[in-house]
């Protein structure tokens, strides 16, 4: 029987790559997001080109109750979801802590935080009945260091970073792999989302460097999923070459 992922956020970027590759892998895949023209799209292209079954769910993580409802009307076979990608998530703004937008914060914290904490609760309770799962959540560097004016999208993904740990020791005894992916500067949307559709200032982010793209991540997201029953990768730090560390990037 094909394996199940669910990916949230995969209207585009690294929720959208990790799609096409495990398509490719052959998993049947649940695709989430907020654009559902977007994730239709998607599963047609992929059940086109691989073969594979994909359900659309269309949710704002941010929402309880959408998330629960969307999520439990899945019919039972999706609900043996072997990996799922806890990928969905943004920042807003890039402002020193006394000017900060108090709508922004909410948007980073509910999605960033409270969203996968929604996701996560469902589907780990799915993984315990059958009794194995793989979650991947998708932290950043901006979870493992701070850095000026990153304050509150900082603080959300300490807590991506945070959850990953506990989720490892809560689901340890019920064989549930959890592994984090702290990547560097991906160039995405993520950015243009940052600057609110301001696509100048978006792309000066990626000047002078070869930032990642979103498939090094999937391809790093698919290496931790693939090791043996054995073996569970805790934490992966993934940089661009020419990036030494949140702020430390040699742009030649
Ligand atoms: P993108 O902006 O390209 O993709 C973000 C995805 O998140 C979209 O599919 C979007 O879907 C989804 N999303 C955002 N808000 C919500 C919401 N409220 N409900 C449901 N889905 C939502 O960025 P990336 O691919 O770069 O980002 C993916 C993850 O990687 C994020 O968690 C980000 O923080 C993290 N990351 C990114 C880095 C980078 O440099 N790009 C570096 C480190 C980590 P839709 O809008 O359709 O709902
Ligand atoms: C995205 C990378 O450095 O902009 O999480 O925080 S960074």
């Amino acid at each position: 029987m094909a394996k199940i992922a669910l990916i949230t956020g995969a209207t585009s970027g690294i929720g959208e790559a990790c799609a096409h590759l495990f398509a490719r892998e052959k998993y049947n895949l649940i695709l989430t997001g907020r654009r559902v023209d977007r994730l239709e799209k998607l599963a047609k292209k992929l059940n086109t080109k691989y073969n594979v079954e994909v359900a659309v769910s269309q949710f704002d993580v941010r929402n309880r109750e959408e998330v629960t409802e969307n999520l439990e009307a899945l019919p039972a076979k999706w609900k043996k979801v072997n990996v799922l990608i806890n990928n969905a998530g943004l920042s807003q703004g890039l402002d020193p802590i006394q000017n900060g937008n108090l709508d922004d914060w909410d948007t980073m914290i509910d999605t960033n935080v409270k969203g996968l904490l929604y996701v996560s609760k469902i589907v780990a309770n799915w993984m315990i009945s059958n009794k194995a799962g793989h979650i991947i959540n998708i932290g950043s560097i901006a979870g493992k260091e701070v850095y000026p004016n990153g304050n509150v999208y900082c603080a959300s993904k300490h807590a991506v970073d945070a959850l990953n740990k506990g989720m490892r020791l809560d689901l340890v005894s019920h064989g549930i792999k959890v592994s984090a992916i702290h990547p560097g500067a991906v160039e995405t949307e993520f950015s243009e989302v940052r600057f609110k559709g301001d696509k100048e200032r978006a792309k000066k982010v990626y000047d002078g460097f070869d930032p990642l793209v979103a498939d090094d991540i999937a391809e790093t997201i698919w290496f931790v999923v693939s090791r043996p029953a054995h073996v569970n990768i805790n934490d992966m730090v993934v940089m661009p070459t020419a990036q030494a560390n949140a702020v430390t990037i040699f742009r030649g």
